[in-house]
């Protein structure tokens, strides 16, 4: 039976890279699949430098924000990744089996590993955390971003070595590309919007104001050349707004270059600032009501938690059978 699961980490609010490429469609998938589970991964949140109160505010900011753009809990099941512990149990099991030449190869460990002062032990492994939030739900679908590919070819690797060595029937998940875009930071074009990047005008957060918006793409980076057209290899910059701009409205690209054609750069910025605030306004709105109303958040992780625990407690009791735990 298909199920479909994903995670997104609380490292503060989204932002439109976040929203556009993955949560609009995790939106989507709540009316496609009957079984779907959206994660707030905390602990891999902690693979990197984090204050515990910040930590504590942004699982707040992402359960509201995630409710804000349309994750609806009658549809899906949302819940905060720690709170479920046999996820890091799994990952011990998978950890056992998987061997440090395959961790060290894959390309976002080459990358961090390189940017992160001492990296510690679960930068290295969060893969194998990864796959186990997976596989512990037995899920078939995972939309994924093209950066975590990788991470999904792992998870079947190690599905299919532990299917063999223990007799177990872990699903081969596949990979739903959404068909979001990825964004660039409005700073550097050549980088990828994202939350922990030091300049907060490098992106759009789905809560910023009207004003911010406005400042931020009218600051954002583009090139000398005239007028508006899409070319990512030679005008990323302009290009980026475009493709924020048809993911906004839901229409092609090019479609947004022809209706825009006749407009110099301020002109287009403008216009397409009236989009985003358009389209984030409620979204805004809704965020800062849900985050005034914590007993309200803690109900909606208590439950999902609820729910989601009760499906790993029986493939938990399988896998230390099939293991000689139990
Ligand atoms: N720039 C982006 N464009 C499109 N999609 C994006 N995603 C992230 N950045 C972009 C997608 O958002 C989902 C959740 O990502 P995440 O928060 O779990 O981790 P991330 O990919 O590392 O995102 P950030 O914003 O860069 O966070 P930090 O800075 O904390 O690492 C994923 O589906 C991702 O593909």
């Amino acid at each position: 039976k298909p199920r479909v699961l994903s995670g997104i980490q609380p490292t503060g609010i989204p932002h439109i890279g976040n929203y556009l490429g993955a949560i609009k469609n995790w939106v989507q998938l709540q009316d496609q699949f009957d079984d779907v589970l959206y994660t707030i991964v905390d602990l891999h949140a902690l693979t990197v430098p984090n204050d515990p109160k910040t930590l504590r505010e942004n699982i707040y900011k992402m359960a509201a924000s995630l409710l804000a753009c349309g994750i609806d809990t009658n549809k899906s099941i949302l819940f905060q990744q720690s709170q479920v512990p046999h996820h890091t149990d799994l990952a011990w099991l998978l950890g056992c089996i998987c061997t440090l030449p395959r961790l060290q190869h894959l390309p976002q460990w080459k990358e961090k590993s390189k940017t992160s002062e001492n990296p510690g032990i679960g930068l290295f492994t969060y893969p194998i955390l990864q796959a186990a939030d997976i596989l512990i739900y037995r899920a078939t679908h995972v939309p994924v971003g093209e950066d975590q590919i990788h991470h999904l070819e792992l998870t079947r690797d190690l599905a299919k070595i532990f299917n063999n060595k223990f007799n177990f029937n872990f699903p081969r998940p596949k990979d739903i590309m959404g068909e979001g875009p990825r964004i660039k930071s409005l700073r550097n074009p050549s980088a990828k919007m994202s939350k922990s990047d030091v300049n907060p005008k490098s992106r759009i957060d789905i809560t910023d104001t009207p004003d911010q918006i406005v400042d931020k793409i009218g600051k954002s980076h583009t090139d000398s050349m005239q007028g508006i057209s899409y070319d990512p290899e030679s005008r990323p910059g302009i290009s980026n707004l475009l493709q924020i701009h048809a993911a906004f409205t839901n229409e092609t690209v090019e479609n947004v270059c022809e209706q825009c054609k006749s407009l110099n750069k301020v002109q287009y910025k403008t216009k397409l600032s009236d989009i985003i605030v358009e389209n984030l306004g409620p979204i805004r709105q809704e965020t800062k009501r849900l985050l005034s109303d914590r007993h309200y958040l803690d109900t909606i992780l208590g439950k999902g938690k609820e729910k989601a625990a009760i499906i790993t407690e029986n493939t938990w009791k399988e896998l230390q059978k099939s293991v000689g735990l139990l």
